[in-house]
């Protein structure tokens, strides 16, 4: 069976944009179909506020893969990319978050899902309502578009629309 999820991404150290595209790369590498996919913001950084701008943006994916296993995945890629992560909450190459899987809602030891920041980020809740406003955050029975009127979100600005890159033919 074919999952639908979104994930998150995010970068604050070295060759951000570098980062964000290798870890789609990766992805597909592991047999993670890129549905849709956001265009890229630059985002003040939220808790650990001491550290440079993010760039992130969100993707849309489809695997046939369990959570658990999209979680391995990820972590895998992550490892792959150098995840340098000395702080809690501090500076990284990449950061892969699931924040929903179908509209299943998932609360283990190692997994949250919808992610259990998610309704209250701005620099997820933008790029998420690029690509689908409408969406229902199954926990918070909100949609997306609801969220982000309840959200300030001046610390997000474009800093790569979609349609000026290539998600097929990515410059890495
Ligand atoms: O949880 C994702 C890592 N992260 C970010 C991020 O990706 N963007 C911004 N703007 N702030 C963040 N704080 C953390 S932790």
């Amino acid at each position: 069976m074919k999952n639908r999820a979104f994930l998150s991404i995010g970068s604050n150290i070295g060759k951000r944009e570098m980062y964000l595209f290798r870890a789609i790369k990766a992805l597909e590498e592991e047999l993670i179909e890129i549905r849709d996919f956001s265009s890229i913001y630059e985002t003040d950084p939220v808790g650990f506020t001491e550290q440079d701008l993010f760039l992130n943006m969100v993707i849309e994916i489809e695997t046939s893969k369990n959570p658990y296993k999209l979680l391995e995945t990820c972590l895998d890629v992550e490892k792959q990319l150098e995840r340098k992560r000395t702080i809690r909450w501090g500076p990284r190459t990449i950061d892969l978050d699931i924040l929903l899987f179908n509209q299943e809602v998932i609360e283990s030891d190692h997994l949250t899902i919808p992610h259990p920041r998610m309704h209250e980020r701005s620099f997820v809740l933008v790029p998420l309502a690029e690509i689908n406003e409408e969406l229902v955050v199954p926990n918070v029975k909100s949609t997306v578009k609801a969220l982000v009127s309840q959200t300030e979100s001046a610390g997000v600005r474009l800093w790569r629309e979609k349609q000026d890159f290539n998600i097929d033919n990515l410059f890495i």
